[in-house]
């Protein structure tokens, strides 16, 4: 079984592109529409071809509050439609913070196990994950999104996220996993405002001095409607912050980020080849 798969096509030259289908009826961004397994399984394709290199397949939502579903739940979502692009040469990604999950997705073809809470939630996935060999995105967080807010509470953002990663790394690392198959994420709008987030993009090059690759997740999300609020102060819907979500995704390509996490891929799959074409330039190649 491959790890980090830095190796799929373009992924040395530029940034990569993981288009998420939630398959949750009630995430943030798209909960609902792609619910239905045959409907989760065609748009999982059609990401592909509008220049997804990932597809990252979920069935836990994490919106802010969000409840937890059951493992059998989570199971019935997401195998059969791990299973069906994985068999059509799809490079996919787990997106739970279950042990059992990873596994039984492993099992159906996933690559990458992307674990939101960074082993945290589940102290087996880290041995899991040792033990399959896949690519594991160990993202920051402080806890479940029903009071993830309660925890957005820091004196310097940047340092406090790296050095939180930095010992989720050595914790995973002792548990076996190697440092091939280690991708990390600071977990944008997870136990963070939107002040957090602004300082954790503006610090992609201080956390990319961890020396592992990075994927930022900012599609859609809250920050991004704040930002573009009318002046009355009601934020701009989650429908129509795509073309903000492109600007992060240029940016942060061009800092440096190894993967963006995005619901539009077409565009932002544009906005990658940009910030590649832009720094091979200053690169003087
Ligand atoms: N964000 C969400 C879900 N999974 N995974 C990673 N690695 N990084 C993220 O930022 C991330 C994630 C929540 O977004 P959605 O519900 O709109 O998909």
């Amino acid at each position: 079984m491959t790890s980090v798969p830095i190796n799929v096509p373009g992924g040395a030259e530029r940034c990569l592109v993981m288009g998420v289908v939630n398959v949750t009826p009630d995430s943030f961004s798209d909960g609902g529409m792609w619910f239905d397994e045959a409907a989760a399984i065609q748009h999982g394709f059609e990401l592909v071809r509008e220049g997804a290199d990932i597809v990252d397949v979920g069935g836990e939502s994490t919106r802010p509050g969000a409840a937890r579903v059951s493992m059998d739940e989570e199971l019935a979502r997401i195998v059969p439609v791990i299973r069906a692009l994985s068999a059509e040469g799809v490079v996919v990604s787990v997106d739970t913070m279950r042990a059992e999950v990873a596994k039984a997705a492993v099992e159906a073809g996933a690559r990458i196990v992307n674990d939101v809470s960074g082993g945290l939630a589940d102290p087996e996935m880290p041995r899991v994950v040792a033990a399959t060999g896949v690519t594991y995105v160990v993202m920051h967080w402080r806890g479940h999104s029903h009071d993830m807010y309660s925890r957005a509470v820091y004196a310097d953002v940047v340092t406090e996220v790296r050095e939180e990663l930095s010992k989720r790394v050595d914790l995973v690392l002792a548990e076996g996993v190697t440092p091939e198959q280690v991708v990390l994420d600071p977990g944008l709008g997870f136990a963070k405002n939107a002040e957090h987030n602004w300082a954790v993009l503006a610090g992609i090059p201080r956390l990319a001095e961890l020396g592992f690759p990075l994927l930022v997740g900012a599609s859609r999300k809250r920050f991004l409607g704040r930002l573009l609020a009318d002046p009355d102060g009601t934020p701009r819907p989650f429908s129509r912050s795509d073309d903000a979500t492109l600007a992060v995704t240029a940016l942060a390509a061009h800092a440096g980020a190894w993967c963006v996490r995005v619901h539009e891929v077409g565009p932002n799959a544009d906005a990658v080849r940009v910030a590649a074409a832009w720094k091979r330039a200053g690169a003087g190649t």
